[in-house]
């Protein structure tokens, strides 16, 4: 094909694509004995196109693969898609077709799109997480992680929609109603399934420490997330009653401080402690109504503290004072013991419910040279202070009294010290039918049975042929049955399947050899490729994704599969595209179509205008004039570039030391040019600085070989060339079409990322004369290309000059460009 010195990007991208397709430069393999470097972006689903938020996402990881492939690093840069979820299931039912052909019409379509922005993935490694080739690993995966135990099955209630048939999450209930049929959601126990991830949060915690090269408000938020506290877990006595009631507190310095005692509506201990006295009724119904409260409450709004006396009272081991009992609705049963002792002078929850109830405020830690009264205080004292009101530990320091009380406790055998998370245990199971079956059996007889890993995959019923029923499995009586494989009676097969976080949590482990047929991972290429030493997405997984993704790395380390610790080495959270100030999204109308504008412009000018209108962290703000400044500044590369040939394909060398002028100073700014995209680079991915610096030296060379100077055509070339490879990656078609046109016999993909010269990129030093009134006071050595103003208080502060100004102030400064500065005091 021969193509034009009109940038004609419609034929250099379709010619480029083809080439990669044939000569699969990206493939790797994990033999080769290069050092290795993993890029990997987060994947997508395939919702049917990809958005701006994908280009964006994939063209950052693109640079660096490219970036790190010029350094010389066998780079392994995979792509697949998160294709399992409900999505797929409702856009199916919508149209009457299966998600299986919905789900794979939507990735051959964003495939041909990834393929046309010329991304430089090995497409030997796709995978889709909804092929059995991927999910039956995940199936073994979970049966030997049952087998150690750190699967459970467990009742609990969940938030059930009776016309959608099937759990809802929290966010999924919008003011007690199904967010996708406005309809009644209602509380419904059933059984699930559970990792043990709180099994890892001690090491979950921990390991934050390793991951410095995460954002620091990623580790921030994971280590909220799993929440641990520190403090006592006590007994309180209750009275006339054999049973006790076990708090967990973060403060023991507060004890003598209890008013009242507050249960969770859910407590087991509640129903004996209201039987048959008078308060059961009230009590019953004030649970019921809390109960339904919490059902239906959204995630953003807490209600108001409210709570009813049980009639009960327990007793404070630490004083042996009575203590009533209240239910209340800000006790959460999930967490720590579900009882809570209540403090009402030093915690703000506390207090207002004693203010609402009547309930006693009694202050235990007094403030530094003050005295509070519980009568007039307005708020809980939260500070640090000494006790009070505290028998034999009066006048001790809080925070040294915390630990002096929990060993009070163990002494008398009441308490002990005690660790809490927040973090729960992970439910998998969903009743849907887009999603991975879990691989076990219930046996009358036998109780649950693991599905014998030989007998794997349990395919989803109908999704091969891409037709047929999708209904949950629940529903598929042909699904269901099945003879139990320990004693051969009939029995019934698990319906749910698992939550497609699962497959997310260990492609990343896949992909190193994702055609692997002896076991979910092939042990050599996983020990060889991770962990992914560059991961990219977006931050709205911070929590989830991350997280369930390193506990499965532990995990898997665990089962003896992998050797590492943690999962992504480095993590970049890239921010979103937004239009007007929104975030793109059909429902705000307000969504740029790629595809359109690669028509348009080429794919070419859609990355570089992704990569440069803002730094990848930062939020970028969409705007027309940027993506035709793209196309504008590859359209004079480009004439530039043909306009220099001659000069290009020049085979002498760079003669540094003999460069005079115009020559020299092109050659300087090469050379600082390599040095600022190198930086700008390695530090924080700052392409948008990198690229600016790669604008400045067009714009030199463009100024300079239009003037009359003289070059050598090999400082031209120097230039040009080092303009093309430093662009290579983030507009790689474009690069590779004009390295060819320049007369390379080989391509840009086995080029290395220029070095500097340390010698040409000083600035050229002059020594300026610096005069007070007439008289040469002092010598300044400075960079050539200083501006007037820096000179001018480069010499005012020197101290010579300083010494002979004295007191006097400077009537005028005047400059004679690279001679003197004349000051006139
Ligand atoms: C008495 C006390 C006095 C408390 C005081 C605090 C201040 P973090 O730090 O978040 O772990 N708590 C314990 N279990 C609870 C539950 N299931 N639902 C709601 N609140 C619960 O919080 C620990 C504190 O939260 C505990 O310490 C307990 O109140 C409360 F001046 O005990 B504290
Ligand atoms: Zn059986």
């Amino acid at each position: 094909m021969q193509i034009s010195d009109k940038y004609d990007f419609q034929a250099i991208e379709q010619k480029w694509q083809q080439r990669w397709e044939s000569e699969t430069p990206y493939r790797v393999d994990h033999n080769s004995a290069g050092e290795k470097y993993y890029v990997l972006e987060m994947f997508p689903y395939p919702s049917g196109r990809i958005h701006m938020g994908h280009v964006r996402n994939y063209s950052i990881g693109d640079v660096i693969a490219r970036y790190k492939r010029l350094q010389g690093y066998d780079v392994i840069h995979p792509m697949g898609w998160d294709a399992f979820g409900l999505p797929a299931e409702n856009a199916a039912m919508k149209r009457g077709i299966h998600p299986a052909a919905w789900t794979y019409d939507n990735i051959d379509y964003m495939r041909t799109q990834l393929k046309e922005l010329g991304l430089s993935y090995d497409w030997q490694r796709e995978l889709a997480t909804c092929n059995p080739k991927y999910y039956r690993w995940e199936q073994q995966l979970f049966l030997e992680m049952l087998e150690k135990g750190l699967i459970y099955r467990k009742e609990t209630t969940v938030n059930w929609c009776n016309d959608c048939q099937t759990v809802l999450a929290r966010e999924q209930v919008v003011d007690g109603l199904c967010w996708r049929c406005d309809q009644p959601v209602v509380p419904k126990t059933m059984y699930g399934w559970f990792f043990k991830i709180t099994d890892y949060a001690e090491e979950l915690l921990a390991d934050l420490d390793k991951l410095s090269g995460w954002p620091e408000k990623v580790v921030t938020m994971q280590r909220n997330w799993i929440g641990k506290s520190t403090g006592l877990a006590c007994d309180f006595q209750v009275e006339e009653m054999e049973e006790q009631i076990t708090i967990f507190t973060t403060r023991p310095d507060t004890i003598f401080g209890v008013t009242f005692m507050s249960l969770a509506a859910e407590h087991p201990l509640i129903p004996s402690l209201i039987q048959g006295s008078d308060r059961e009724q009230a009590v019953q119904e004030y649970i019921e109504a809390t109960l339904l409260e919490k059902q239906r409450a959204s995630a953003d709004k807490e209600p108001d503290k409210t709570g009813v006396f049980t009639g009960r009272y327990c007793i404070n081991p630490y004083n042996g004072e009575r203590v009533p009992i209240y239910v209340a609705n800000f006790v959460l049963m999930e967490y720590g013991t579900g009882a809570v002792m209540a403090v009402p002078a030093h915690d703000q929850r506390d207090f207002e419910f004693a203010r609402k109830y009547q309930l006693p405020v009694r202050v235990v830690i007094q403030p530094e040279g003050e005295q509070l009264d519980p009568a007039t205080m307005e708020e809980a004292f939260t500070q640090p202070g000494r006790l009070a009101n505290s028998g034999a530990f009066d006048g001790l320091d809080s925070i040294a009294a915390q630990q002096t009380l929990i060993v009070h406790a163990q002494e008398h055998g009441f308490g002990q010290p005690h660790i809490t998370f927040r973090l729960r245990d992970w439910g998998i199971s969903r009743q849907r039918y887009w999603g991975a079956p879990i691989p076990v059996i219930h046996c009358e007889e036998c109780g649950i049975v693991p599905v014998p890993v030989t007998e794997l995959p349990v395919v989803l019923p109908g999704a091969e042929h891409e037709s047929g029923v999708h209904t949950p499995l629940h529903q598929q009586e042909e699904f269901i049955a099945a003879s139990c494989p320990c004693c051969g009676r009939d029995a019934r097969r698990e319906t749910d399947t698992m939550d497609t976080f699962v497959e997310s949590s260990w492609y990343y482990v896949r992909y190193t050899n994702p055609q692997y047929t002896d076991g979910p991972i092939d042990k050599e290429a996983a020990n060889h490729w991770l962990g992914v030493d560059q991961y990219i997405g977006g931050v709205e997984h911070a929590i989830l994704h991350l997280l369930y993704s390193r506990f499965f790395t532990k995990v898997l380390r665990d089962l003896g599969y992998l050797q590492i610790d943690e999962p992504f080495v480095n993590l970049l959270t890239q921010g979103m595209v937004i239009k007007n100030g929104a975030k793109m999204s059909k429902s705000k109308g307000n969504v740029v179509d790629p595809d359109e504008l690669i028509k348009q412009f080429g794919a070419d000018t859609v990355r570089l205008f992704s990569l440069f209108a803002a730094p990848p962290e930062r939020d970028l703000e969409w705007n027309a004039q940027g993506v035709e400044g793209a196309s504008r500044f590859l359209n004079r590369v480009h004439r530039l570039v043909h306009q220099q040939l001659g000069c290009c394909t020049a085979s002498d060398p760079v003669e540094a030391e003999q460069l005079q002028g115009a020559a020299k100073q092109l050659h300087r700014k090469t050379h600082q040019t390599i040095q600022r995209v190198s930086e700008n680079i390695e530090s924080n991915f700052h392409f948008n600085t990198a690229i600016s610096g790669i604008m400045e030296l067009v714009n030199l060379t463009t100024t300079l070989v239009s003037a009359a100077e003289e070059i050598p055509p090999a400082v031209v070339r120097e230039a040009l060339e080092t303009v093309l490879v430093l662009l290579y990656p983030m507009v790689p078609h474009f690069s590779a079409e004009l390295w060819e046109a320049t007369g390379h016999g080989t391509t840009l993909d086995s080029a290395r990322w220029p070095s500097y010269d340390r010698e040409a990129v000083k600035e050229e030093q002059l020594t300026i004369v610096v005069q007070v009134n007439g008289k040469v006071r002092a010598k300044l050595e400075v960079a050539s290309d200083i501006e007037d103003e820096p000179l001018k208080e480069l010499a005012l502060a020197n101290e010579k000059v300083v010494n002979f100004l004295q007191e006097k102030q400077p009537k005028k400064v005047i400059v004679v460009k690279k001679k003197l500065v004349n000051i006139v005091a």
